[in-house]
């Protein structure tokens, strides 16, 4: 597919975006990004995005046509499709549907552990933390023999959970110890996943510092 040129439209700390900059990487697929302010959308940005939100990606074939997809999973499918570079999920169909379960499962994983790091009163944290907590329970019993989520290579379900991890080695160890204490194989790959070079690559250099700085303005409780 080198005859078209993607773009991402994206924005530095959206996890979703994460999770397409992560399989281009993967993929060694150039590709340009363009970040958006959803403070302040620009008119453009709303023409494209039926949902007003990020990540889009912009196929520009060699004809001149250009189409955009929204929803990063759609993206994401649609690069493991298209593009060369590692398969992103296994051949075995019911392996790649059991895989696919498990990114649905990351939803909710994402919402528990977003409200739990937004929440500005003890009681909605210590509820989403324990709601979160269930879910990271549910993959420790998932998860085989690593280093990641099926085994020696790094897959879709990987793109998917990394960005979400990578909030709990920002915030300070203390809140986070013990959300993942007991959990040896959640720990383990979330490791895994930390030091996997892709998953480094797609953000940027200061984006521990913004995404602290952004708890702060949302008031968040474990930012004070
Ligand atoms: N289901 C969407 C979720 C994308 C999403 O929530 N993006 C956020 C940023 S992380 C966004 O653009 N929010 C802007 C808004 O809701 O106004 C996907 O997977 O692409």
């Amino acid at each position: 597919m080198s005859d078209t040129r993607l773009t991402l439209i994206s924005h530095p700390l959206c996890p979703f975006v994460q999770r397409a900059a992560i399989v281009l990487l993967e993929k060694d697929v150039p590709f340009e990004r363009i970040n958006v302010d959803l403070a302040a959308k620009p008119d453009w940005f709303l023409a494209l995005s039926p949902t007003g939100k990020v990540p889009l990606l912009k196929v520009s074939q060699a004809d001149g046509e250009e189409a955009i997809l929204f929803e990063s999973m759609v993206i994401c499918e649609y690069l493991e499709e298209t593009q060369g570079g590692p398969p992103m999920y296994p051949g075995d169909a019911l392996l790649r549907a059991r895989q696919r379960a498990w990114i649905e499962f990351a939803t909710p994983t994402m919402a528990d552990a977003w409200q739990f790091l937004h929440a500005t009163d003890r009681a909605t944290a210590d509820i989403k933390q324990a709601a979160f907590r269930d879910r990271l329970q549910r993959l420790e019993e998932e998860l085989a023999a690593g280093p990641y989520f099926a085994g020696p290579a790094f897959g879709m379900v990987d793109a998917v959970y990394a960005p979400l991890f990578r909030y709990f080695a920002i915030i300070d160890p203390a809140v986070s110890r013990p959300i993942f204490e007991g959990l040896p194989r959640v720990s383990a790959w979330r490791a895994a996943l930390a030091a996997r070079l892709s998953v480094r690559d797609v953000v940027v250099e200061d984006y521990a510092e913004r995404f602290r700085e952004h708890l702060r303005q949302h008031r968040a409780l474990i930012a004070a």
